[in-house]
């Protein structure tokens, strides 16, 4: 919008001539989203903890967990807010990959927020249904491959990371594709978000990976000199992950460890999708498998712990699952565990980075 409103004078006061850059509108909105989340995180607090919107705690868990019972929870409202506001704010709104991306993430914050209600308001502690649940992010994830796809000259091949000769076109497939990520993305980081700052710390260092990735794509120069796919337009989408991760910078001043909020369903869900959505756009699919490879590990816990016990009548894998309870039953600190996860995610990013060079 601030494009919109002051770029046009720049022929009058020359400095608004700076708003036609996305780096300089990629910190504004990570800056603008970050002051949201910290300004109004407080209040946030106040006003989820007057209305009881605590944290129902499983006894099931590690028992350091119980204590955490009652800790406000649906923080992500805050994150969705700062993140729509700041990209609104920030980016050039006639751009379509903008509403496409804007559209999964207030969409799939509506599904956690649903789960959020029926577990910690109505304290149905099992929330909505695996299917049901299923079926609504597929639902806006099919919906969102198809906008994606219908972009003109959107590319439906599949990008392979180290290997540029390999990219298989899926044509109409595309749309299913895109739809996988999405969801298996928001999924494997509602399943990581299980420790103060867990999820939201990757999801910022994924997001800021993404900004790169996404002024690359978008820059056709650059784009055509590292060899990788031009998607015209995908530069907006560097504002747009500026605002999550600004975001999440602002969320995690409140949701490190110990945390005074958590993010609920209504984060977790959104964030990975958004996330997903990013790196369809971006035509970098599956990178995000390197990139967000703390999630991919955290669901993958979860798959073989559920199989490998179902497959020997009750024998474990790892003493618990996901991942990082597997390490807290193990005996390490809480924080440390957080704080190891993020390092593993950095080095992952610059690994994930390298491969712009590498084919
Ligand atoms: C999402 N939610 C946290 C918080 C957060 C199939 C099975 C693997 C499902 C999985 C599950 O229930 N996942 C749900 C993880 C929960 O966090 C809430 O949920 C939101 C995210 N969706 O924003 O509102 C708990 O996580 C802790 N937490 C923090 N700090 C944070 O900043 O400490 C969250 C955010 C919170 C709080 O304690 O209550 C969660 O863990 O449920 N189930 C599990 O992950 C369970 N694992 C399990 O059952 N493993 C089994 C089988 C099924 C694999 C096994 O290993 O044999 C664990 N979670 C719970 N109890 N609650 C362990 C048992």
């Amino acid at each position: 919008m601030v494009y919109h409103l002051l770029y046009p004078l720049h022929t009058t006061i020359s400095v608004f001539n700076v708003f036609r850059y996305i780096t300089f509108r990629t910190i504004y909105a990570s800056l603008t989203a970050f002051l949201i989340c910290v300004l109004l995180g407080p209040w946030v607090i106040r006003k989820l903890t007057a209305l009881q919107i605590g944290q129902y705690v499983r006894d099931d868990g590690p028992r350091s967990h119980l204590q955490k019972a009652g800790t406000p929870t649906m923080g992500g409202a805050l994150i969705l807010f700062a993140v729509v506001v700041s990209t609104v704010l920030w980016t050039i709104l006639t751009n379509a990959y903008v509403w496409i991306a804007l559209f999964v993430t207030v969409g799939y914050g509506f599904i956690g927020f649903i789960d959020d209600y029926l577990m910690q308001i109505k304290k149905r502690s099992k929330g909505l249904t695996v299917r049901k649940k299923l079926l609504m992010q597929f639902a806006f994830a099919i919906v969102t491959g198809l906008l994606v796809f219908v972009r003109p000259d959107f590319d439906t091949h599949v990008t392979i990371p180290f290997f540029k000769k390999i990219s298989p076109d899926l044509g109409w497939g595309y749309v299913l594709f895109a739809a996988l990520v999405i969801v298996g993305t928001s999924n494997a980081v509602n399943l990581t978000d299980g420790l103060d700052g867990l999820a939201i710390g990757p999801a910022i260092i994924v997001a800021a990976t993404y900004m790169v990735f996404a002024y690359v794509a978008g820059h056709v120069k650059i784009a055509d000199y590292l060899q990788i796919n031009y998607v015209a337009g995908s530069g907006e989408i560097a504002v747009f992950c500026g605002a999550i991760a600004g975001a999440g910078f602002g969320f995690l001043w409140f949701n490190t460890y110990p945390a005074q909020v958590f993010m609920g369903d209504i984060g977790s869900l959104s964030l990975g999708g958004a996330l997903g959505t990013v790196a369809v756009i971006t035509k970098q699919e599956i990178l995000l498998l390197v990139v967000g490879g703390l999630f991919v590990v955290e669901a993958l816990s979860v798959i073989f712990q559920v199989g490998f016990f179902k497959m020997t009548n009750g024998r474990r894998i790892f003493r618990m699952a996901p991942l990082h309870h597997h390490f807290e039953l193990k005996g390490w600190a809480e924080p440390k565990v957080i704080v190891r996860f993020w390092i593993i995610s950095i080095i992952l990013a610059l690994i994930s980075m390298s491969t712009l060079k590498l084919r």
